[in-house]
């Protein structure tokens, strides 16, 4: 059986922008690197599910020990530009395409693809459009995904990155208002510093909806380097009696093997204690 608390470090393809927000970038390595630091997985963080082979990814993770925790997609809107509140027919056509590829990739690894930043802005819009745009998108992509025993998980992400989505308490009302099962919340603790009225509170407040979180400091950096309160969090999480996925996606400074081995150094005693019997 599966320890109840497991980390994860968010890693990308080679060339993926400095947007994608990981430490290490190259899948084969970055694999290997996690597990000697004592991660239980990785999170992919891709543009397109092409960037990455199955089966060869099957066997980095045999060897390893490893799992894939989820599929990350802000490199979907930061590389292409496509996103869910897009009202360009051929756009939709795209994006939805992304996706449908993305999950089938999930299907087999992880079961989880995040929406980030692909959910889009509202821009000069009214937020009713923008959210009808969004609402239809998802319907069909949570139906799709649903049959292959896929969850979305929507990551509400700060101001300063999009203008749409940015508190958990906004993400939760969405989840209400569509009221599909397979559609959940992806907190993260960098972006609820920044729009949420507290962080232990909100996870807890909101823990039914709750399937992965992010992690990094306040700074963005690994935890123990900014002022996030990380004992209060992992208090909210024992309360909550969160098990699943924490998932590290950090600056990759000073140094992206630095920053991994703050990261593991300074969460792995938490976890290790969180999953004591
Ligand atoms: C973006 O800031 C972020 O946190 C990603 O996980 C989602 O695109
Ligand atoms: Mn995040």
């Amino acid at each position: 059986m599966s320890k109840p608390l497991r980390l994860s470090l968010a890693i990308a393809a080679a060339e993926a922008l400095p947007s994608a927000f990981v430490v290490f970038r190259g899948f084969e390595d970055s694999i290997r690197k996690a597990r000697a630091l004592g991660f239980d997985g990785v999170e992919l963080a891709l543009k397109h599910a092409d960037e990455i082979d199955p089966g060869l990814l099957s066997g980095w993770l045999n060897e390893e020990g490893m799992e894939i925790s989820a599929i990350s997609t802000g490199q979907v809107y930061a590389e292409t530009g496509f996103m869910f509140t897009d009202e360009r027919p051929e756009a939709r056509k795209k994006i939805k395409e992304i996706f449908y590829a993305l999950i089938d990739l999930a299907a087999d690894f992880g079961q989880l693809v995040n929406i980030g930043r692909a959910r889009g802005q509202i821009g000069d819009r009214s937020r009713e459009l923008a959210k009808g745009l969004f609402l239809d998108m998802l319907q069909d992509l949570c139906a799709y995904a649903g049959k292959k025993g896929v969850k979305l998980i929507l990551e509400p992400v700060n101001r300063y990155e999009i203008d749409f989505i940015n508190s958990v308490e906004e993400g939760v009302e969405l989840i209400h208002e569509a009221g599909i099962s397979n559609f959940k919340l992806m907190p993260d603790v960098f972006h609820m510093n920044i729009e949420d009225r507290g962080i232990a509170s909100e996870l807890i407040r909101h823990a039914e909806h709750i399937e992965y979180v992010h992690l990094a400091d306040s700074n963005r950096l690994a935890p123990g380097q900014g002022h996030t309160d990380f004992q209060e969090i992992f208090d909210a999480l024992q309360e909550m009696n969160y098990k699943g996925w924490l998932s590290l996606e950090i600056l990759p400074k000073p140094d992206p093997e630095t920053a991994a081995q703050q990261g593991a150094e300074f969460l792995l005693p938490f976890i290790q204690s969180f999953n004591q019997p």
